[in-house]
């Protein structure tokens, strides 16, 4: 286990223009804000052909690897922006958690990892319902008993990062690859659907000071995936993955994508991206090259390597050019169960020409993790 305060850490790029495009790169404050006008998020997805009951997909997975994981862009009562990350994830017996508070304004960071075991954990976690509870440590689940599709808590009690977030599934759901799986990830299937501005309450601790959240310019990212092991044993794909929140300037829209980039050793690479513009219609949408350039950054914990930068071109010609604002954001239980989680904002052009700005957080899983 491990906790960081790295203070001293300078950030890398906070300001600036995006690589050779000419736009600029949005700075704090970013002005998170809800969409909390989906009564029932299962209602955005009636109808389509899935594989798997959506009003039951909270629940545990039998036979799969589960995620429940939340990424939540936070306004607080300090007046300071905050991106909390809060992740459960099941592998055969052991169970690994964690969480990490991102001060965005001042760029300090927190986290810890760890791993439970207690076979009783999912217990309450069958037919619709989602109630995961380690030693009043760590909480993520429904906060009402019965069906697990309307609201969800994650919770951690870990001295130094310390949250107790509360959030509505009130936005349309993001269906990874158009009908949110199963699709092919190395040697398993995979389901992931999105939930991407979820309207949020709560608090988290900076510093030993309660924070409260401010809900109108919060929302909260919940991103629930389960894989099925299909083929015979290989270890899982290497990935990049973005979430990120994109505005025009001529368009008074945000378009929230799903950005997936993994290397597998028998199936190569995929790359490709799932959009939800606001109040549209989701596209999927090929990812013509990905590529990292610029300083990385090696974490003393683990010896991974990460990039910081990156440029992402889509299929219609928009080229996004990302970088992370702060570079130790390392999560994770230690050496076995670790990522980055980070914070990043974006500059790009869009297919027309026009300047895109936007944020959101890039998870990098390395090789055999
Ligand atoms: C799922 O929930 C929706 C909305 O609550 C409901 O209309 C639908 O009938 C449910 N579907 C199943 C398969 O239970
Ligand atoms: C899970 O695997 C076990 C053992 O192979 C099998 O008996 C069971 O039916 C499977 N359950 C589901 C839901 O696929
Ligand atoms: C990790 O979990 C174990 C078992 O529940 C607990 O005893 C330990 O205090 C936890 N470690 C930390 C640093 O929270
Ligand atoms: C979760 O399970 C605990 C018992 O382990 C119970 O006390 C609590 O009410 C449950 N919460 C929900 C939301 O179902
Ligand atoms: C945390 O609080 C202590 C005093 O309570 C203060 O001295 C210190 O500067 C604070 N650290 C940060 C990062 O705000
Ligand atoms: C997978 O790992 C390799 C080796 O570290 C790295 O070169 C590659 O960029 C990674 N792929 C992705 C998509 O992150
Ligand atoms: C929900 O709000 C968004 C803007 O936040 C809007 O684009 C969309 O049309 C609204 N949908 C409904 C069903 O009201
Ligand atoms: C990181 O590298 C150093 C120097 O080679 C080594 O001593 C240390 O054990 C490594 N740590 C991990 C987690 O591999
Ligand atoms: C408490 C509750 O609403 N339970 C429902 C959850 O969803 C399943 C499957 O749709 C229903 O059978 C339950 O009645």
């Amino acid at each position: 286990m491990r906790f960081s305060l790295a203070v001293t850490v300078a950030a890398l790029i906070a300001t600036g223009q995006g690589h050779q495009n000419g736009c600029s790169r949005p700075t704090s404050p970013y002005s998170f804000r809800p969409i909390d006008n989906v009564s029932d998020v299962a209602e955005t997805v009636e109808g389509f052909p899935l594989v798997y009951d959506f009003n039951t997909s909270n629940s545990r997975a039998a036979n799969a690897t589960n995620s429940w994981w939340v990424s939540a862009f936070l306004h607080g009562s300090d007046d300071h922006e905050y991106l909390v990350l809060s992740h459960i994830t099941d592998v055969t017996v052991v169970s690994y958690y964690r969480g990490s508070i991102f001060d965005i304004t001042d760029k300090t960071y927190v986290q810890f990892g760890n791993l439970s075991t207690a076979p009783t954990l999912y217990s309450n976690s069958h037919n619709g319902a989602f109630n995961v509870s380690i030693d009043n440590s760590f909480y993520f689940g429904a906060t009402l008993p019965g069906n697990a599709t309307k609201q969800l808590r994650t919770s951690s009690a870990v001295q130094g990062v310390q949250y107790d977030l509360t959030f509505d599934l009130s936005t349309p759901v993001l269906l990874n690859t158009g009908l949110g799986g199963y699709f092919e990830f190395g040697s398993y299937q995979t389901v992931e659907w999105s939930m991407p501005a979820g309207r949020t309450t709560g608090t988290l601790v900076r510093n030993g000071t309660t924070v409260t959240i401010d809900s109108d310019e919060s929302f909260t990212w919940y991103d629930r995936q389960w894989n099925v092991q299909t083929g015979s044993s290989g270890s899982m794909p290497n990935w990049t993955w973005f979430e990120l929140h994109l505005n025009q300037a001529s368009q008074k829209r945000e378009d929230r994508v799903s950005l997936w980039v993994y290397d597998d050793e028998k199936t190569g690479r995929r790359q490709w991206a799932t959009v939800q513009p606001e109040g549209g219609l989701n596209v999927v949408s090929a990812v013509r090259s990905f590529e990292s350039y610029g300083n990385t950054w090696t974490s003393s914990n683990t010896n991974n390597t990460y990039a910081q930068n990156w440029l992402v071109t889509l299929q219609d010609g928009t080229q996004l050019d990302i970088s992370s604002v702060y570079a130790d954001q390392e999560v994770g239980y230690p050496t076995t169960f670790v990522s980055y989680e980070g914070f990043v904002t974006v500059s790009g052009k869009s297919a027309s020409g026009e300047c895109v700005s936007g944020y959101g957080l890039v998870e990098v899983n390395p090789p055999s993790n």
